[in-house]
């Protein structure tokens, strides 16, 4: 059977728990579209973050690869438009690196799209109650960063599709902040995959987007 490759990050900045890798962990295992689900977790640390997702696509072979992470204090399922070649951390990642305006990929592009129908999943979502919006940056942390590393590997496999989203936070998380239950953003990221897995061509869409 085909696989798709779902990755979430370890906590960080402090946070007890990452939904990003409750999520991957809640749907390791389960088929969706014909496509076995295989979940991975990544070190929330630059470079070996990167190692780490690569290896996992060495062992799954996947078809399609998501990477999620948390960010906090938004309130909607955000599929990332592009990933940008910066690091540029305002906090230390787990293992104390700090890098500032470096490129991910020295000699990189400036940016890479991402694969996936981000339009598509959005109106997926919406349509089943699921806050979703598309996401015009994904940040100069490790997200991003991984976001990068995958989207520069994939050139090299222009068959395999992929992305990354951002979730909130949890509930027990959120502070005054918005957040979502764990069953919302697993139901929306399974929404997302098979969307992902469906539509091979985007939609056009206006107004779908957070900023
Ligand atoms: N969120 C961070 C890194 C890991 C995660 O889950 C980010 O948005 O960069």
């Amino acid at each position: 059977m085909k696989t798709v490759l779902l990755t979430g990050f370890e906590p960080f900045g402090g946070e007890p728990v990452n939904p990003s890798a409750e999520i991957a962990r809640q749907l390791h295992g389960t088929v969706i579209g014909g496509h076995r689900v295989v979940g991975a977790l990544l070190p929330c640390v630059f470079g070996a973050a990167i190692t780490e997702l690569r290896r996992q696509m060495r062992a799954a072979r996947p078809a399609l690869v998501v990477c999620l992470g948390q960010a906090g204090g938004r309130a909607e399922i955000t599929p990332e438009r592009v990933a940008i070649n910066v690091d540029d951390a305002r906090i230390a990642d787990n293992a104390g690196r700090q890098p500032v305006d470096r490129p991910v990929v020295r000699g990189g592009p400036a940016a890479h799209w991402s694969t996936l129908p981000i339009k598509a999943i959005v109106a997926a979502l919406r349509r089943e109650g699921i806050p979703a919006a598309v996401s015009q940056t994904a940040g100069t942390f490790v997200c991003n960063h991984v976001f990068y590393g995958l989207m520069h590997e994939l050139r090299k496999q222009p068959k395999v599709r992929g992305g990354f989203i951002h979730v909130p936070f949890l509930p027990e998380q959120a502070r005054g902040k918005p957040s979502l239950a764990l069953e919302t953003m697993t139901r929306g990221v399974r929404l997302a995959v098979a969307t992902a897995l469906r539509v091979r061509r985007d939609i056009r869409a206006a107004g779908g987007a957070t900023q």
